[in-house]
């Protein structure tokens, strides 16, 4: 057996059947087209299925609806139950799902069982939450009187991954889903089709034990099916992760029929570096957040914009930094840097570097392709960002722009001058740029950090942004209110009816 069959046999996937793209308690006979799926890395085959049609959907959110009318019975506390189990089995398989993320995105060890664990801590916040699923009480202006809100469970909830968080995304939606009461059907990346699989595996334990079918469903299919989805009116919550284009797409489609959306759309994240800043941490966050998951994060680091004066130290410790990043076979423990996702992103990085060159900036770390997926990670020193407009784009893609500033007026100017605004950081030492950083005029990024970088945020906070990015908020804080329906209501325990606002309406 190879060591692929082995994993997927210990994920519970060793039929044939395994490899359909539609399932939910038990795999359908997916009807749409074949769909293979690559490792970047060196281009072995790792899984054969069939993909979801838009025939196999219909069956799936039909199978969702009816898991609906039993789940939002269900009280909450017990549904947090069925996510505690889930994160059991996550812990459980945690190196294999790991491992699953390295091979077929690309992801060094490490951030790829730091995917898992992503996942891991969000099951743990739903749990707790699901006990805290809180309303206000709101004092009446009638006597006798008590009005209070209510958190309803939604409906089905249709969530839309990306290749780059193959399985985390997912958790972030399904298990705030499933206390709030909510099945979730999953259209996972055509390019993360294993992961996709693997995590249903586990998914399917968790139905079979709670005897809920419907409860997770997942539906690996072509843009035909994010259609359907995005055009269901059964479905009142689309959670889309991808392109700015295609977000706009998933928008103007929910919204023409008053559908909810979650969009986490494009970043294209900053980092100030101040005189007072210390160097060690700024170049450790900057090479993390810049190099990590080779670029290909929605929070990586992608424009620098150093204090006039420390940009040439900064760029030293940088390319020092950079010269000693590891890239090849992302599941070798010393690799730092794996493989971009496919041969189009190769293309990409070449054409950005290739017009970053044009509009004047200067190559000081990378610029090359090495070989098949892998490239360098590349700095290049920009001009005026305004004169610089490849800058103002996010390329999927270890390049960072760096630019000098005179002021932090100036700096935060640029920050939020382009239409994403996902992430941010400063790294200062002065008390006044960190507040001004954080204040209402400072960053417009739905992150921004303090003396650490744009990437890697934690699990408790609301995560999103805004602009281009979609202004959807996902995993922490109140972001579970997204998947609930708010109820007001008011009882009246008098003998009398007085009418809100004084109104009198007396008949005889
Ligand atoms: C993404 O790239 O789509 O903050 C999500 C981070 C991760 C999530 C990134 N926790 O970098």
């Amino acid at each position: 057996m190879s060591a692929i069959s082995a994993l997927l046999a210990r994920l519970g996937l060793q039929t044939s059947s395994a490899f359909s793209g539609a399932a939910s308690l038990e795999f359908l006979a997916a009807a749409g087209p074949a769909l293979s799926s690559e490792s970047p890395s060196n281009g072995q085959q790792l899984v054969q299925l069939k993909q979801a049609s838009v025939g196999d959907y219909e069956a799936l959110r039909t199978g969702a609806s009816q898991c609906f009318h039993e789940l939002r019975k269900v009280p909450a506390p017990k549904r947090g139950d069925m996510v505690r189990r889930l994160a059991e089995l996550l812990r459980e398989h945690k190196e294999d799902l790991g491992l699953c993320i390295t091979l077929e995105v690309g992801k060094i060890r490490s951030e790829g069982l730091g995917e898992v664990q992503e996942m891991i801590d969000i099951c743990d916040f739903a749990v707790g939450l699901s006990r805290q699923l809180h309303g206000l009480t709101i004092a009446s202006e009638r006597t006798s009187h008590r009005m209070m809100e209510q958190w309803h469970p939604l409906g089905p909830v249709g969530v839309v991954t990306a290749f780059n968080f193959p399985m985390a995304v997912w958790a972030w939606n399904a298990a705030l889903a499933t206390i709030c009461g909510n099945p979730t059907i999953w259209k996972p990346s055509e390019h993360a089709p294993l992961c996709a699989l693997a995590v249903h595996a586990l998914c399917r334990q968790v139905m079979r034990e709670f005897a809920m079918p419907g409860l997770f469903s997942l539906a690996i299919g072509g843009a035909e099916v994010g259609k359907a989805m995005a055009a269901d009116a059964a479905v009142p919550l689309i959670s889309f992760t991808g392109s700015v284009r295609t977000g706009k797409q998933v928008a103007a489609v929910v919204g023409g029929r008053l559908g909810k959306t979650i969009l986490e759309l494009g970043g294209n994240n900053a980092i100030i570096v101040e005189k007072s800043a210390d160097l060690d941490l700024a170049v450790r966050a900057i090479t993390f957040g810049a190099v990590g998951t080779a670029g290909q994060r929605c929070t990586s680091t992608r424009r620098v914009f150093v204090e006039r004066g420390i940009q040439e130290e900064l760029e030293r410790r940088l390319i020092k930094a950079y010269g000693s990043v590891r890239i090849g076979d992302p599941s070798e423990a010393s690799t730092l840097m794996g493989p971009l996702i496919h041969a189009q992103a190769v293309e990409s990085f070449k054409s950005a570097i290739a017009q970053a060159l044009e509009q004047g900036g200067s190559l000081i770390a990378g610029g090359k392709v090495l070989e098949g997926n892998f490239v360098q990670p590349t700095i290049l020193r920009a001009p005026r960002q305004a004169d610089f407009p490849i800058a103002w784009e996010e390329t999927f893609a270890p390049i960072l722009y760096l630019f000098s500033v005179d002021s932090l007026d100036e700096a935060i100017d640029a920050n939020n001058a382009v239409s994403q605004g996902l992430s941010s950081a400063i790294f200062t030492d002065s008390v006044r740029s960190a507040e001004t950083f954080l204040s209402a005029w400072g960053s417009d990024c739905g992150i921004a950090n303090v003396n650490l970088g744009t990437s890697g945020a934690e699990i408790g906070g609301a995560f999103g942004g805004e602009k281009d990015t979609g202004g959807g908020r996902e995993s922490g804080s109140d972001a579970w209110k997204a998947y609930m329906r708010r109820q007001t209501s008011t009882v009246n325990f008098g003998r009398d009816l007085p009418l809100a606002q004084g109104v009198s309406f007396e008949t005889e």
